[in-house]
């Protein structure tokens, strides 16, 4: 783009893979350890609490050994320099984005360092362990869990999201398989707005009949070379 347009970036588990967080669908997946329906449902979370919240406080715990790498280095870059309008939309609870120094972003998906209060919809930056029962410091009830969107529950900010995508210019997808929704759907909500797309991935998804250019390799070699031919030297 020669000038600045508005811009939406979807991230998936692709681009913190080379920070070493495994991905959840791709080989040694997070969700070979565990079945994703004994983790991330509400189902699961009422049936056996204990498991749930120890997988998350695993994943939270884990947070202290990884660091951003040039992946989200390079978007960081792209939200200080962009002048027109930009959102960064991860479906990662990582914070490795923030970590980077992004700003204009928001995660559709919950955070690892974050609590939510099952009681009174409370959230509350966390750090360390978060056992089940858990009281929440706002209404007193035995009901802090982790702030992560399982299946069947409504993802963060869709509005908000929706009315980016709605302005979008330029839509951009890194590392996402495409598998789950509504996230999936982003791509074509963009393109029916007229934005032009792009997927950046180590393999074609299930969204790359959607995007209209497809480029693969990983995300730290990918993006930073995208976000330099936008930015001027
Ligand atoms: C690299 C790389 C490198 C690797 N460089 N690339 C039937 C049809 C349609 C929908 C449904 C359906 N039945 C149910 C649904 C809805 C359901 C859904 O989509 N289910 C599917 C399984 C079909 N969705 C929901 O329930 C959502 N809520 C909802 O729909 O509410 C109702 C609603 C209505 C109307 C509007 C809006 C909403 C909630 C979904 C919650 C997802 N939660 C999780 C867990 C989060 C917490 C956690 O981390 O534990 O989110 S599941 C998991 O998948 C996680 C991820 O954010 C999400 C997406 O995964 P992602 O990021 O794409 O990772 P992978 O592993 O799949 O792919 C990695 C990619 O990276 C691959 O492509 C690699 O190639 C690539 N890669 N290394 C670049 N180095």
């Amino acid at each position: 783009m020669s000038v600045a347009g508005n811009i939406v970036i979807l991230t998936g588990a692709g681009i913190s893979a080379e920070s070493g967080i495994a991905t959840f669908r791709g080989p040694g997946g997070l969700w070979e350890g565990h079945r994703v329906e004994d983790v991330c449902t509400p189902e699961a979370l009422a049936r056996d609490p204990a498991l749930v919240h120890r997988f998350y406080d695993l994943r939270r715990a884990a947070l202290d050994t990884v660091a951003p790498n040039a992946a989200h280095d390079a978007l960081a870059r792209l939200d200080a320099a962009w002048p027109g309008e930009l959102l960064i939309v991860t479906q990662n609870v990582d914070d490795l984005h923030e970590r980077a120094g992004a700003r204009r972003m928001l995660h559709m998906h919950g955070e690892l360092r974050s609590a939510l209060c099952a009681a009174c919809g409370t959230r509350r930056p966390w750090r360390g362990a978060l056992p089940p029962a858990t009281v929440c410091p706002a209404c007193d009830a035995p009901a802090l869990r982790p702030d992560i969107v399982f299946f069947g529950e409504m993802p963060y900010e869709m509005e908000r999201i929706e009315s980016a995508l709605s302005r979008a210019d330029l839509f951009v997808s890194i590392g996402t398989s495409g598998a789950v929704y509504p996230a999936a759907g982003f791509v074509r909500a963009a393109a029916a707005a007229g934005a032009a797309t792009l997927e950046l991935n180590l393999e074609r998804s299930a969204g790359s009949t959607w995007s209209g250019e497809t480029r693969l390799g990983p995300a730290g070699v990918l993006v930073p070379t995208w976000v330099d031919s936008l930015l001027p030297e």
